[in-house]
């Protein structure tokens, strides 16, 4: 399955220079937890955003046009998003798109499930989740996000179908 992972405050924001705009552990636990094992495919500037450094127990995939790109050991280079399709069908796990805009902007309309994490707070940054044809989604569950110190917003995790 492709399923499209990620966290964006009311406004649709989701990044400020190539990472995320607020400090919310519980939902890197969340992605942490619903992308172990499987695989991850990201834009090259959401890589350099983390760090360039692959996430332990699961296959990362980064995707650049730079013919030369060199990764990391282990970190999978794809140039365009037919190979990651391609991928997709011919691998065993779910491969979860993590960003940034463009990669999700690219394989959304590919996608078999959407895991939103909405946070209902005003941050500042520089990049949107793309506008998607919402008719074809369904919201089959919300839950509340768990408030407290290190996790100081109103948030949800939804998941659409
Ligand atoms: N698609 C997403 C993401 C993606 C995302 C983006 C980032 O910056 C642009 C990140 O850097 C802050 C991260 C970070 C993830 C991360 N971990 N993720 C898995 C750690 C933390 C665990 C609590 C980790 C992982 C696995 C093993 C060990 C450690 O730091 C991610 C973020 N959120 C959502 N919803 N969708």
């Amino acid at each position: 399955m492709l399923i499209a992972i990620w966290a964006q405050a009311k406004n649709g924001l989701i990044g400020k220079a190539n990472r995320l705009p607020w400090h919310l552990p519980n939902d890197l636990k969340f992605f942490k937890q619903m992308t172990e094992h499987q695989t991850l495919v990201m834009g090259r500037k959401t890589f350099e955003g983390m760090g360039s450094r692959p996430l332990p127990n699961r296959q990362t995939i980064v995707l650049t046009r730079a013919k030369d790109y060199i990764a990391p050991a282990g970190v999978i280079v794809l140039h365009d998003k037919q190979a990651v399709l391609d991928y997709a069908a011919r691998c065993e796990q779910d491969v979860f798109i993590a960003g940034g805009a463009a990669v999700y902007e690219e394989f959304i309309p590919n996608c078999d499930r959407l895991y939103r994490t909405l946070i209902d707070a005003e941050f500042t940054g520089d990049a949107y989740f793309p506008e998607i044809d919402w008719t074809r989604w369904h919201l089959v569950e919300k839950k509340v996000g768990e408030k407290d110190a290190n996790n100081p917003y109103p948030y949800y995790f939804e998941t659409y179908h």
